[in-house]
């Protein structure tokens, strides 16, 4: 179980430890990324030995975000930090041997699992990125413009470039103290909202054809199998963000999307509008997330995970 701690707690730990190492979760997206360069951007300019690792290899499009500081930390870390991670199944393989080793962890998931040692939880915001800038002012540093861009990719992200009702007044006022600093919004926002790979449309011309609509047509499915994902030429970097094509349609309360694996489960991410709780759904199924994006992985084959979640789904919407 993990000591609650705030903001001024969470930072004095971090400023009493030289060597420390940020890890984010699998899988990773932008507020993961963008919190956990920012921090590591933050403790560099305390003069700390500070690194980021990631259990999967980070897309292209995020190298932005550590241009000025490279990968691959080369030092014994004291202190361990995980950032935007909900569970300590979620730092995947690579980074299952911190497991037990967890010093801090800074999240926004409602649903974390208490696993680090100390846990600064701010479940209101839209992002973990605006609790690390919160810590990083309270550390005594002054943002500059590399934190600054790893904040603004982490709120823009976990907001669906501010569209999603996770979207408050205090995170525009964040993400506009960002710009202020002189982050560059067109370019990040085009490079994680717009720009597709050409393996990535022919991945979601596939994914779109799989969609089966259940339940009296409010919950959709969509699966992203691994044959699709060979046949289309869509590496790792162009999975993400798949999930809310299935949320989009009239009339569909829950939106599913599957992705087979290879040893044969499913991550399943469940998206919803206004009428159902997708959070409350993955609980269910031994995973969580937000009320409106959540996540699980589960069993296969197809057609039996296609009955567990719908199970799960209608056990919620009714
Ligand atoms: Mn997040």
């Amino acid at each position: 179980m993990s000591e609650p701690v705030s903001v001024s707690k969470a930072a004095a730990l971090l400023r009493s430890s030289d060597n420390i190492l940020i890890l984010t979760h699998h899988y990773p997206d932008g507020d993961t990324l963008g919190s956990g360069f920012a921090l590591c951007y933050a403790l560099r300019a305390l003069g700390k030995n500070a690194g980021v690792n990631c259990s999967d290899s980070i897309p292209d499009k995020y190298g932005f975000l550590y241009s000025n500081i490279g990968l691959a930390p080369d030092f014994e870390p004291d202190f361990i930090c995980a950032v935007d991670t909900a569970d300590v199944k979620l730092l995947g393989e690579k980074l299952s041997i911190y497991a037990d080793d967890i010093d801090l962890c800074i999240d926004h998931h409602a649903s974390n699992t208490r696993f680090a040692d100390s846990l600064l939880l701010i479940p209101e915001y839209a992002a973990t990125a605006m609790i690390i800038a919160e810590v990083i002012r309270e550390m005594g540093v002054v943002i500059d413009l590399n934190m600054a861009t790893g904040i603004y990719t982490g709120i823009a992200t976990d907001t669906g470039c501010f569209k999603y009702s996770n979207t408050t007044s205090y995170t525009l006022r964040m993400a506009a103290d960002m710009l202020d600093l002189g982050v560059n919004s067109e370019i990040i926002n085009r490079a994680m909202f717009d720009v597709k790979s050409r393996a990535r449309v022919e991945l979601e011309k596939l994914a779109l054809e799989s969609i089966r609509f259940y339940l009296n047509d409010r919950c959709a499915i969509m699966r992203i199998m691994v044959d699709m994902i060979e046949k289309s030429g869509a590496g790792e970097d162009d999975l993400e963000g798949l999930a809310p094509l299935s949320r989009q349609i009239e009339g569909v309360y829950v939106g599913v999307t599957m992705r087979e694996k290879t040893d044969g489960s499913f991550k399943v991410s469940v998206r919803t509008g206004n009428h159902a709780n997708a959070s409350a759904i993955c609980a269910k199924l031994g995973g969580g997330g937000h009320v409106r994006a959540a996540g699980c992985t589960i069993d296969g084959p197809a057609d039996r995970a296609v009955e567990t979640v719908l199970e799960a789904v209608e056990a919620v919407i009714g």
